[in-house]
């Protein structure tokens, strides 16, 4: 496929103020799509705006944990950007490192109303136009921790979880149409995502990566472009993509 593969189509990015949302803004941007950024931070949209200066980029503030903030959004979109045929399902976050039974109780809901509950209403918002007009890319972000337990990763893992098994019950009720929906599944990515996990904390952030070459942001978007650019008539139906310095680990045992 051509690198103009995304011209003509609209593509809608959840969480594109920072992290993966943001490269894959400007990735899908470059690759001649029109694109709505959103975000709940106005002031990193502006940003994005004023960068890149592209009559194919709308940012719009948006909120996922909110109904009517996702109600108000389809209406407001000018003529250009109407017929969605890409949603990069990404906005979400991690909250918390706590073993279940310390973990506080508002960071796991705060988790499961983003993760969870922001992106099926982003879904149940846009694929019925999708599937009017019998085309479209949902790429959902999932994570490793949807299929790799680890200590502390309790709701986080477990809405990751929800993600993987949503996009493949997409596939099963898009039967018949061209609808396509992939889990992406990344490992170790360096962005924003631990000094949000570590509520601001740097210092505690930097120590996730220190010494590993983790994945960067347009790391992913490049393996989610290379998904899209595919040919129309295959699905790729879950991808875990990792940094070559992570892998697993034995499971764990209490010898008493
Ligand atoms: P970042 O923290 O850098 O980006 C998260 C994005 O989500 C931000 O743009 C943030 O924007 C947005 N967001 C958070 N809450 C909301 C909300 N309520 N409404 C709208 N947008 C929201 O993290 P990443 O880029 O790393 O994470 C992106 C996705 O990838 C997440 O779903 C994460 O779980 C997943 N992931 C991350 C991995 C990693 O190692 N980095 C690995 C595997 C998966 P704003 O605050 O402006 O609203
Ligand atoms: C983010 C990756 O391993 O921190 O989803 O859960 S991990």
């Amino acid at each position: 496929m051509s690198d103009n593969w995304a011209e003509g189509r609209i593509a809608l990015v959840t969480g594109a103020t920072s992290g993966f949302g943001e490269a894959m803004a400007r990735r899908l941007l470059a690759a001649g799509a029109h694109v709505i950024a959103t975000g709940r931070r106005a002031e990193r949209l502006a940003a994005l705006t004023s960068e890149l200066k592209s009559e194919r980029l709308l940012t719009c503030e948006l909120d996922v944990t909110s109904s009517a903030s996702i109600a108000a959004l389809l209406p407001s979109l000018p003529p250009a950007f109407t017929d969605i045929d890409i949603l990069y399902n990404n906005a979400g976050l991690a909250l918390g490192l706590s073993k279940a039974h310390e973990a506080d109780i508002s960071d796991w809901e705060t988790m499961i109303d983003t993760n969870v509950t922001g992106l099926v209403r982003m879904t149940r918002a846009v694929l019925p136009g999708m599937v009017a007009r019998d085309r479209g890319d949902v790429m959902n972000l999932s994570s490793v921790a949807a299929s790799y337990p680890y200590p502390g990763g309790n709701t986080y893992g477990a809405t990751k979880a929800f993600v993987r098994q949503f996009s493949l019950n997409l596939r099963a009720d898009l039967l018949g149409t061209k609808v396509r929906v992939t889990s992406i599944e990344p490992g170790m990515a360096d962005t924003e995502f631990s000094v949000v996990r570590f509520k601001g904390d740097q210092a505690a952030a930097d120590k996730v990566y220190a010494g590993v070459h983790a994945m960067s942001a347009d790391d992913v978007a490049l393996v989610c472009e290379s998904v899209l650019k595919l040919p129309a008539h295959i699905n790729v139906n879950t991808l875990e993509i990792m940094p070559v310095q992570q892998a697993f680990g034995p499971f764990a045992v209490d010898r008493g």
